[in-house]
């Protein structure tokens, strides 16, 4: 079994789609584990890597988790490793957004990226995958599709948010599909 250690569902279906039907995954959900891991630290890699290891010591599984930032340029690579947590501890998208939208109000530089970090532990060994999808910052939220930073976020190569896309639209530009990939080709090379 791999379990893919994380809570998000949104997350989860994605990866889902993206991985062949020869590699099975079970969300923490679908193995039974309900625990909230911590991100404590201030890189995408050192949460990803102790998502991972938290559910390792858990369950002697194999298993991955992946980190996820939104890194503005105008805003120094903020909100970053605390995307998540941008406008609190609440964790609400819509805040975040808004937070976002004003700290970028008047700035007409608004290129940006997601970066994924996928942390696996295979046979007691971690390996890391990034994935980039780079783009720019909308004026306002477009689309109802997606989630987090979705609606605002225009990937280089399209004139819609992610917000305005199907799944499928989404993983031909999306940093999950670069990183997941990546694991893809690994765990095919191993098993
Ligand atoms: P885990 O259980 O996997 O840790 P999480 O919801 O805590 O799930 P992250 O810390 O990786 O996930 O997410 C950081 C923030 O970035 C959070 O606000 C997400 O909504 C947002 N986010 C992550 N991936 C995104 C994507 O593909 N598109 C838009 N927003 C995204």
């Amino acid at each position: 079994m791999l379990i893919f250690a994380t809570n998000n569902e949104n997350k989860a279906r994605e990866v889902q789609a993206i991985l062949p039907a020869g590699i099975k995954v079970s969300t923490l959900k679908e193995a039974g584990i309900d625990q909230d891991i911590p991100e404590p630290y201030d890189t995408l890699e050192e949460n990803a890597l102790e998502k991972a290891r938290v559910i390792h010591r858990l369950t002697g599984n194999n298993c991955f988790s992946e980190d996820t930032g939104l890194e503005v340029e105008a805003l120094d690579g903020a909100p970053g490793v605390h995307s998540a947590r941008y406008a609190g501890e609440h964790r609400s998208n819509e805040a975040n957004i808004a937070l976002l939208l004003h700290n970028l109000e008047g700035k007409t530089a608004r290129r940006a990226r997601f970066r994924t970090v996928v942390a696996l532990i295979w046979n007691n060994e971690e390996h890391l995958f990034e994935g980039v999808c780079t783009g720019h910052i909308a004026f306002a939220p477009t689309g109802s599709g997606g989630f987090g930073y979705d609606p605002i976020f225009i990937p280089e190569g399209s004139d819609r948010s992610f917000g305005e896309m199907t799944m499928e639209e989404k993983s031909r530009y999306s940093h999950r599909k670069k990183a997941v990939a990546q694991l893809v080709a690994f765990l095919n090379q191993v098993s």
